[in-house]
């Protein structure tokens, strides 16, 4: 029985590693070095292609190496093989740490001071204190609610929409299409933490910015398909959006010719805002391992009819 491991080369040899360590009567391979792949029950991967899929016929699960699975093209799994996302403390940490920078970064206007730092220009804005900032998320999942612990010590008003009720803690929670409108209204920073599914695709919308307060801060820290580009250069354009906070694009790396690399109120990165740790991600798919052998749940199983 094996597992073939196909994602960066550094990490896969960490998990090889712990895998030998923990679970020595698993074969763990690293593609290109599949061997007879009859053998493998397991594949962890970022991206699937149907060749792969079609060369391992007794496949039973395949990993996610991210917290998303949509790259991974549900379409092309066998109804019978399992998917499982990533969900380690390293990457929801990450996560929280990243939305809590560009949260700050909006709350306290840096992408006005940056520019002004170019343009030599020394002009202090009034400061709204945290507890008048409504900060809302989209989005209430593993990465959703740990983004909201890490907000709270700040004292925004915070608020969370999700397709289905959730709650979190001293959070105002708002659910499902019906609600979008009034969620949308009182939020000052909006932050995308969705899963991209057919639902979600293009929410970050002309639309949704016009139901924005005027002026409001948005940060993408989910999909770059979440986001119609073009829609945010003309929200930013007329002033409904004052700034954005973009890790994730429809293409990445974008062309060089893309119109957010030199956006004066775009701060853009390169798809970082998390990462799978090499030691806590192994462990993660480790446990999981092993709950399939014992027949018990494995964490952050998949429905593929919702995407999520
Ligand atoms: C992920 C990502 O899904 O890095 O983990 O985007």
């Amino acid at each position: 029985m094996a597992l073939l491991y196909k994602s960066a080369a550094e990490r896969g040899r960490v998990w090889k590693d712990l895998f030998a360590a923990h679970a020595p009567e698993l074969d763990f391979r690293i593609w290109p070095d599949v061997g007879d792949s009859a053998d493998i029950r397991y594949l962890a991967a970022w991206v699937l292609s149907p060749e792969l899929l079609a060369s391992l016929p007794n496949l039973e699960v395949i990993f996610s190496v991210g917290a998303g699975i949509d790259q991974l093209d549900l379409g092309l799994v066998p109804d019978h093989v399992q998917v499982v996302r990533m969900i380690e403390p390293l990457l929801i940490k990450g996560m929280a740490e990243y939305v809590a920078l560009a949260t700050l970064a909006l709350h306290r206007n840096l992408i006005d001071y940056m520019a002004g730092q170019r343009e030599r220009c020394w002009a202090p804005l009034e400061m709204l204190p945290a507890c008048d900032r409504r900060v809302s998320i989209m989005g209430l999942g593993t990465m959703g609610r740990a983004a909201v612990e890490m907000l709270r010590p700040f004292g925004f008003q915070l608020a969370g929409w999700s397709q289905s009720e959730r709650s979190a803690e001293g959070v105002q929670s708002f659910a499902g299409a019906e609600s979008l409108e009034s969620f949308l209204a009182q939020s000052d920073i909006l932050i995308c933490l969705l899963p991209l599914t057919p639902q979600t695709r293009g929410i970050l919308c002309r639309k949704t910015f016009d139901r924005l307060p005027r002026g409001a801060g948005l940060i993408n820290v989910a999909r770059g398909g979440h986001l119609v580009e073009q829609d945010l250069l003309h929200a930013l354009g007329e002033g409904q959006i004052s700034a954005a906070i973009v890790d994730v694009l429809t293409e990445e790396p974008p062309a060089r010719d893309h119109p957010f690399w030199g956006h004066p109120r775009i701060l853009m990165t390169p798809h970082i805002a998390s990462q799978t740790g090499a030691q806590s991600g192994g462990l993660a798919v480790l446990e999981n391992v092993l709950r399939h052998q014992r027949g018990e749940p494995m964490i952050g199983l998949v429905q593929k009819e919702t995407g999520y």
